[in-house]
């Protein structure tokens, strides 16, 4: 009982305020329009992104797909007799595909650069069903010591990078992986 008399004492002067006054009213509806402003734009982009775990889930797939292509190459073109400098790419007259007059990518870092939308099959096939997706490729060499440093000398360990984009490339996902050489 004691303690319910002291808040009656303390509200005492609150209540015997006359009203609010046109001024704190204004005050008190640009506080709750500003705090209500962000609450709408989180709500919004809640909404939005609500849809991305299906485009996630599909950016993954075709990551792993271009991926799991990428790591069945060679480690480098020739390993018998390997490069004396870091020399990336595709080599003389290669392609993803091959065609009658080139060969198909046959090592890992022969995939460096490589950027295509739509994602193809490995036969060329355009998948129509992923139109709005973009894939990339890049191949470094990496610290032996280090897996996360980039080499700019030749190391036994290549770190393949594939990059899926969508949504004019604001949303992507990205898959690494090391290839060794053993
Ligand atoms: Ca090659
Ligand atoms: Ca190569």
């Amino acid at each position: 009982m004691k303690s319910f008399a002291e808040k009656t004492t303390i509200s005492g002067p609150i209540n015997s305020s006359s009203g609010f006054t046109l001024a704190e009213i204004l005050v008190a509806v640009v506080v709750i329009t500003v705090a209500l402003v962000p609450l709408i734009t989180v709500m919004g982009q809640g909404v939005k992104r609500s849809k991305d775990p299906q485009r996630i889930t599909v950016a993954n797939m075709l990551a792993q797909d271009l991926m799991e292509e990428i790591m069945c190459k060679k480690f480098d073109e020739d390993p018998t007799n390997p490069d004396t400098t870091a020399r990336l790419g595709p080599d003389s007259l290669e392609s993803r595909s091959g065609n009658p007059t080139s060969r198909n990518y046959d090592d890992v870092d022969d995939y460096d650069g490589f950027n295509e939308t739509p994602p193809k099959e490995v036969d060329n096939t355009t998948m129509t069903e992923y139109t709005g997706f973009r894939r990339r490729v890049i191949v470094d060499y990496v610290s032996e010591t280090n897996l996360d440093t980039i080499s700019t000398a030749i190391t036994r360990f290549k770190r393949v990078s594939v990059t899926v984009s969508w949504e004019n490339d604001t949303q992507s996902v990205v898959l690494r992986a090391i290839k060794g050489n053993y």
